[in-house]
């Protein structure tokens, strides 16, 4: 078969919502497209452990403790699932991990933001965790098998993960005056991040047009905002919380809120690695990487010894 009509295979299988698997043939263009975007997933999870890993060892009890830590542990099983469906692509775990060591590949904005107290894990929960799910639901529908079937996994769990730091803030909103204002204070700083979590305003998203003509994005970066806006103000309101945002405003017309604009040239400069912890989130994932190498060595040499024992 020539090209032209291995590209008509893949654009049939397109139209009817067919999910594209690791043998099927595949436009170059498309599998860089996944390499790029699921690594920088995959990236995400594992580096977005460090803000919340960070309170662990402080959870004001045993209950918030076990929780966090089954939270923490759940991404980084989120960056395994999302690593595996990247590897189905041709490329080795090694590149992607130097891609993220040496900064050639990019990971969510948000975490390079610092957690300075409790309410801050409230906040990643339910803002973070909630900006993640709304864009990943529609992800379980992406064009790409295996990045879909990991999706509804992940989801079912960040759905988990949204709701107990949904919990932290009403908890923290219902407490003490200091304890409200620690609430309302991570949410103003969580705010306006979070909606930078959803990528660049639509017509300054360079990838959209693909990613929507390829089935890998179902929605746009200005469509899932908008939802999360919507859904989330009301949540804030029924906590008594205020969302930072002197343009929002309920628009009867469009059943949805309008809303001010993120200072994109924060958000530029956080993802040219200029954000308040780039470096030592790096810093962490690298000294994890190296510390964590005779326990692959280990694993490597173990596998060969059985392999041999199986040939034997
Ligand atoms: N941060 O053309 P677009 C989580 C980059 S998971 C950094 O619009 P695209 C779970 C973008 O890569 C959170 N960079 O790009 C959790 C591109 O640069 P490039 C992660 C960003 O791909 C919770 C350039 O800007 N989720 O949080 C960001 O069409 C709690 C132009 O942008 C995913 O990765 C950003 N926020 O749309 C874990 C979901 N936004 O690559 C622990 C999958 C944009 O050309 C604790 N990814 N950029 O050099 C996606 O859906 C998309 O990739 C978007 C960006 C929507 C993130």
């Amino acid at each position: 078969m020539d090209n032209i009509q291995l590209e008509k295979g893949f654009d049939e299988k397109l139209s009817k919502n067919l999910n594209i698997e690791p043998k099927d043939w595949m436009p170059d263009n498309y599998r860089k497209h996944l390499i790029r975007q699921i690594s920088q997933h995959a990236h995400s999870e594992i580096v977005g452990m460090l803000p919340e890993g960070n309170w662990i060892t402080r959870a004001p009890s045993l209950r918030a403790k076990m929780v966090l830590m089954a939270k923490v542990q759940d991404e980084g099983g989120h960056g395994l699932y999302l690593y595996t469906a990247a590897e189905s692509l041709n490329i080795s775990r090694e590149e992607l991990l130097d891609q993220l060591h040496t900064g050639k590949a990019k990971y969510s904005s948000i975490f390079n933001y610092p957690t300075l107290t409790w309410a801050d894990i409230g906040a990643v929960g339910w803002l973070v965790d909630g900006a993640a799910i709304m864009n990943q639901v529609m992800l379980q529908r992406t064009s790409y098998g295996p990045y879909a079937r990991a999706m509804v996994r992940i989801c079912k769990e960040e759905s988990f993960h949204q709701r107990q730091g949904y919990e932290i803030m009403c908890k923290m909103a219902g407490g003490t005056k200091e304890q409200k204002e620690m609430a309302q204070d991570a949410l103003n700083r969580w705010w306006w991040p979070s909606l930078m979590m959803f990528g660049p305003p639509d017509a300054e998203s360079p990838n959209t047009e693909n990613a929507i003509k390829w089935k890998i994005k179902r929605e746009s970066n200005d469509q899932l905002r908008q939802r999360f806006v919507n859904q989330t103000v009301p949540q804030a309101e029924i906590i008594g919380l205020k969302v930072p945002d002197k343009n929002l405003k309920w628009n009867e017309a469009k059943q949805g809120y309008d809303f001010g604009e993120p200072d994109w040239k924060e958000f530029k400069n956080v993802i040219s690695g200029n954000g308040h912890c780039n470096k030592e989130r790096l810093e962490a994932r690298v000294k994890a990487h190296e510390e964590g190498r005779w326990v692959r060595e280990a694993a490597m040499a173990f596998a060969e010894k059985q392999n041999e024992k199986v040939a034997a």
